[in-house]
């Protein structure tokens, strides 16, 4: 008898029925509609915008967000689903990371009802795109350089700037622009068929390939006040939407790695090498053991991390732990299992490199591993080591 990796840790009796419910749901989506044409998104380099309606149509955007057409998930479930999601492709977690997390979190949040109106139900049914812009090509790690300026014109507001890296950039109905003003960082909702705003695709990616990143341009973008989010008043703002993406991740990259390490079993279990299976062989015994234990480990901090979110109690160090932990293990297992699966394993027949390649990209944003060791690092000592 075999198990599944997860199963060594009793990982489901953690769970509750709706969280199962959840998570059942969207690993079906993914196996029967999505998985089949990933690999293909992943080589032609794109997601296509229908993929929107299908997310949406499960409650999937905003799903821990209330009111307003979104389903009001605990964070669990919402975690789960993000788990789901990158076991497919991290393209997947990504563009519904962005729009709930970033896009519509930073309206809920921080808009003002005619706002939450106007964006909020059709973003969550999946009819808008929204993303997110707070880096810059020279202010990645360090936002508070940001040189996209908003300035007043009569009442009035007139962008200028770039923006980069913007995930659904090119399909965005809405973006939440931040920028510097004379009174510090301000946050604003730009629909992109707003004159002066322009978004170019980032062609060449050998990572998250089947996720559409974007370069922003705002020249003279002209607003009326009416487009400013009232309830962002510093960079504290768009850094309090990066947690609930963060958190988003600490599950998602799992999902990668599960799915990974589920994809080198099946194969040393039927691959024959020396006239018997890879999988009877001890080093390959020792390969499976060490991931497995990692991502059982992974699994039980992001567990322990949405029960002190779904309190209200969750700090951004916390986040910040799971988020380098488990987006360093998950890279690691989906490096290691491609190992096993050797020539075959540089295919997109086969998940784990291409779950490798695109956790190089989840390695770096969000916060790369360097700025949450040094957050952590802050925790711990009560030094700030970032400048
Ligand atoms: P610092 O002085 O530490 O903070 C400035 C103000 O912000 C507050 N703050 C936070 N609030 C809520 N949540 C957080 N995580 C917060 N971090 C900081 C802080 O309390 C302070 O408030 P106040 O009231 O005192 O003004 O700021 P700093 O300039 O020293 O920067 C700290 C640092 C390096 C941790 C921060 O800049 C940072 O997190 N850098 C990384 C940038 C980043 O992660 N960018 C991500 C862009 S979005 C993206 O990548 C989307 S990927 C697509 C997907 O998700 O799928
Ligand atoms: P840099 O900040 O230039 O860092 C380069 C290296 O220097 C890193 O290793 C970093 O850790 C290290 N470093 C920096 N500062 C220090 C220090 N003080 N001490 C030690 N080492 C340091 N951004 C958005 O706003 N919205 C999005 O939707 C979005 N989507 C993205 C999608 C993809 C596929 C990618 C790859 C990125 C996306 N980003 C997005 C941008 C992402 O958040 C940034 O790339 C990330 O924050 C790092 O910034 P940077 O690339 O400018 O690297």
């Amino acid at each position: 008898m075999t198990m599944k990796p997860l199963d060594l840790f009793g990982v489901d009796a953690l769970l509750g029925d709706e969280e199962r419910d959840v998570q059942a749901t969207v690993r079906r989506l993914v196996d029967d509609r999505l998985r089949p044409q990933l690999p293909e998104w992943f080589e032609s380099g794109t997601l296509p915008r229908e993929v929107a309606r299908e997310l949406g149509g499960l409650g999937l955007f905003g799903m821990h967000l209330q009111g307003y057409g979104c389903a009001g998930t605990n964070a669990v479930s919402y975690g789960l689903a993000c788990l789901e999601l990158e076991a497919g492709d991290s393209g997947l977690r990504s563009f519904v990371s962005v729009q709930g997390s970033l896009s519509m979190f930073s309206i809920h949040r921080y808009g003002s009802e005619e706002q939450k109106q106007e964006w909020l139900p059709r973003l969550a049914a999946g009819e808008a795109l929204g993303c997110f812009g707070l880096t810059e090509p020279d202010f990645g790690s360090n936002p508070a350089g940001m040189r996209t300026r908003a300035r007043r014109d009569g009442s009035d507001w007139i962008l200028d700037g770039t923006k980069m890296w913007i995930t659904n950039g090119s399909l965005a109905d809405v973006a939440t622009v931040w920028a510097q003003t004379g009174d510090g960082v301000r946050g604003f909702l730009v629909p992109t068929d707003t004159p002066g705003f322009t978004a170019n695709t980032v062609h060449g990616k050998l990572s998250m390939r089947a996720s559409v990143t974007s370069e922003l341009v705002l020249d003279g973008v002209r607003l009326p006040a009416s487009a400013q989010l009232p309830g962002a008043h510093s960079l504290g703002a768009p850094l309090s939407c990066l947690n609930e993406a963060r958190f988003g991740i600490v599950f998602g990259a799992l999902g990668a790695a599960r799915d990974s390490l589920e994809t080198a079993i099946a194969y040393a279990g039927t691959r024959e090498v020396f006239d018997r299976p890879l999988a009877g062989y001890q080093l390959t015994q020792e390969k499976l053991a060490d991931m497995t234990l990692e991502l059982g480990k992974g699994m039980l901090l992001a567990i322990q991390l949405g029960r002190i979110k779904d309190r209200g109690e969750i700090t951004p160090d916390q986040i910040s732990v799971g988020k380098l932990n488990n987006v360093r293990e998950a890279i690691a297992i989906a490096r290691e299992c491609r190992t096993i699966l050797g020539a075959n394993g540089i295919t997109l027949e086969y998940s784990p490199l291409r779950h490798a390649n695109n956790l190089e990209s989840v390695l770096t944003y969000e916060g790369t591993s360097e700025m949450h060791l040094l957050s952590i690092g802050r925790a711990l000592t009560g030094h700030a080591a970032f400048r």
